[in-house]
Order: C-alpha cells, then sequence, then structure tokens
C-alpha cells in the first residue's frame, strides 16, 4: 500500500515554524456537508455615539478622537507595554527566569464607518489602511528600544475583538516574539543552506503545483498552506522578496489592499456571516541588523470548521501533543477557490 497524503494520516511539517501538525485525512470529515445554519447578522449603525471609536467620540481615558475620514491611529488606552519599562533580567538557577519588556500598543481604526468590515470596504478605501500599517511600522521603528513591529486584526467576538468597529492593533516592542522569532530561525537556515529564500522558494513550488494556491494578483499570492493547521488558514505572501511593510513599492500596497478585500469576502461568502479570524504581518525586525531572509507574509487564523458556529477547538491532543486536522489543506483551498468575491 503506497502512502497517499489524500488518505493516510500524516504529519506535515510548517518549514517556517519547524513545528509538525497532525492530518487525518481518512475521516474526510468534508466540512461543507455540515449542517449549514446561518447565523443573524447582527446590523451595525454606519455611527454608533457609545463606540469609542467612532469620529468624535470620547474614548475611556478621556481623548476625544478626531473626526477623521480615513483611518485614526492611537496609543492604546489600556497598552499591554509601556515605553518606559527599565531594562533589567530576573534569573534564579536559570529556572525562574523573566525579562522586562519595553514597548508601545497602538490601535487602528480602518474607517470612520462602525458598520463596516475589510470584506465590506473598498479597495480604494482599504489602500490608506496599508499606507498606515507601513507607515507605522516605520515610525515605531525609529523608537531606539524597538526591535520588532507586530501589526495585527482581531476580527469578530469569536476571537475576542471588543468592538465591531474595523479596526486592528500594532504592538512594537523590545523583543521578536516567539512566532516571528521561529521563523526568522528557519528562514535564515534555509537561507545559509540553500543560498535562496525559504517563502520565495516555496511559492514557487505552489505555483507550479497549483493545489493549495487560491488566488493571486501581481503582488501578492494567497494560499492555504501545506502545513495549515487551522481549518481555512490562509498565507499571504509577497511575490517579491520583499521584507517588511515599510518596503513595498506603491503599486505593492495596492496589491495588498485588492488581496485583502478578496480574501476577506470569500471568507464571508463560506459560511454566509461576517468570518472571523486573527490576521497579523509577519516583517522584518528593526534591530538595526541586515535581514536578506526575511520574507513579508501574513497570516489568516480563522476559528470555524464547519458553519458559522462550528468552531475548530484547539484542546486535548493539540494542547499536549500537536496541533491536529481532518480536512486538508487542500480541500480548503478548493473549497474557497469556488468562493465569489465582492467588488
Ligand atoms: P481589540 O478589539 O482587538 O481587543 O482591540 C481594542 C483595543 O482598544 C484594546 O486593546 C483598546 C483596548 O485596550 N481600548 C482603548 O485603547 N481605548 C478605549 O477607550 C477602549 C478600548
Ligand atoms: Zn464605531
Amino acid at each position: 500500500m503506497a502512502f497517499d497524503l489524500t488518505g493516510h494520516p500524516h504529519r506535515r511539517f510548517n518549514p517556517l515554524t519547524r513545528q509538525w501538525v497532525l492530518v487525518s485525512p481518512h475521516r474526510n470529515q468534508r466540512p461543507w456537508l455540515g449542517q449549514m445554519e446561518t447565523v443573524a447578522d447582527d446590523a451595525q449603525p454606519s455611527y454608533d455615539p457609545a463606540c469609542y471609536m467612532c469620529p468624535g467620540n470620547t474614548r475611556a481615558a478621556g481623548v476625544r478622537n478626531s473626526d477623521y475620514k480615513t483611518t485614526f491611529v492611537f496609543d492604546n488606552d489600556f497598552p499591554a507595554l509601556l515605553p518606559d519599562t527599565p531594562a533589567d533580567n530576573f534569573d534564579v538557577n536559570a529556572l525562574l527566569v523573566a525579562r522586562s519588556e519595553a514597548g508601545i500598543c497602538r490601535v487602528v481604526c480602518f474607517s470612520p464607518r462602525h458598520d463596516l468590515t475589510i470584506a465590506r470596504m473598498s479597495v480604494d478605501e482599504l489602500r490608506p489602511v496599508v499606507g498606515l500599517w507601513a507607515q507605522q511600522s516605520q515610525e515605531l521603528a525609529s523608537h531606539k528600544f524597538v526591535n520588532y513591529v507586530q501589526v495585527f486584526e482581531n476580527r469578530g467576538a469569536m476571537m475576542g475583538a471588543s468592538n465591531p468597529h474595523p479596526h486592528g492593533q500594532i504592538w512594537a516592542s523590545a523583543s521578536v516574539p516567539d512566532e516571528p522569532a521561529k521563523e526568522q530561525t528557519a528562514q535564515q537556515g534555509y537561507m545559509a543552506t540553500h543560498h535562496s529564500c525559504l517563502l520565495c522558494d516555496y511559492l514557487k513550488i505552489e505555483r507550479e503545483r497549483g493545489e493549495r494556491i487560491i488566488f493571486e494578483n501581481e503582488h501578492f499570492a494567497v494560499l492555504v498552506p501545506f502545513w495549515a493547521v487551522w481549518p481555512f488558514e490562509t498565507l499571504v505572501v509577497a511575490r517579491g522578496h520583499i521584507g517588511s511593510l515599510p518596503g513595498l513599492l506603491e503599486q505593492q500596497k495596492d496589491g495588498l489592499a485588492d488581496i485583502l478585500k478578496r480574501l476577506t469576502s470569500r471568507y464571508d461568502r463560506l459560511f454566509q456571516i461576517s468570518f472571523p479570524y486573527s490576521m497579523g504581518f509577519h516583517q522584518s525586525p528593526t534591530d538595526g541588523q541586515a535581514h536578506p531572509e526575511w520574507h513579508l507574509h501574513a497570516h489568516f487564523y480563522p476559528p470555524l470548521l464547519r458553519s458559522a458556529t462550528v468552531r475548530k477547538f484547539m484542546v486535548g491532543y493539540e494542547m499536549l501533543g500537536t496541533p491536529q486536522r481532518d480536512i486538508t489543506a487542500e480541500s480548503a483551498a478548493e473549497r474557497l477557490r469556488e468562493m465569489k468575491e465582492s467588488s
């Protein structure tokens, strides 16, 4: 009996984090065969006087938002990191180890409209969001103590977003957080061995094979990575070897805005709801070193599995062993490829 990726349980390797995922395709739980209940989309007003992100409203700290027309950025009033944290270490026998962490946390409103989402915004409206992410990444990196800028969005109550107003966050920190740190080690290791970029080479293979590519434009490609853990996880990869958001040319920023709109509108169609996810960009650290190994990309991690209400839980074996999935990356990609995009 020959080993077959579509029929036999197997482990797949994530070369970016050097971790494994267990795939059980023999269970063949094609998620679209499950019950398809639709959930009432709680329609939002275009302006909510009680929202701390709407233009002109007052936030928890008593500060008033400007009457912004496109995007708006502010320092998080309840920041997880503080810029003036003194640098120090704590170490008891290498067993009780702590390091102080300085940082800056900001909130980015994508639109003055309370009722929009990335999927419902136009590409023209998304373009300033991409521009702001790049500008903020650059500005935050200019603070001497900042070595990494993490741009992300928690979308939907299921992912813990505190407010439906379209927004994301940016945390700039003195340390490179664990996920990009793992990816950095892997990208450096790959470049040292192969004398080429891990994600450039990976994207080339995926474009040749086609089975996990969802769609692409001139500047970015969207695929379900071979090693995806979340059922409809996707990877947005820059087609050129670009290390960071500030490194994007203007037409590449246009390309990214187009990709974001198209991907999220496909997601919304999948289970006919405003699709929840956590997404974020991984980019080069800002530690003053050259990082030729870094290749800009975004991860979308949506929790839903089978319908608007049936989510994947990372429990049991995944907490104690390794992450596991039934539906293969290839069938998730096929499903997302079938979805229509909205304009
Ligand atoms: P999330 O929805 O992704 O949790 O982000 C909202 C952030 O907004 C959250 O980190 C901040 C919270 O601290 N916030 C303010 O900065 N000001 C407020 O008035 C309320 C919430
Ligand atoms: Zn609002």
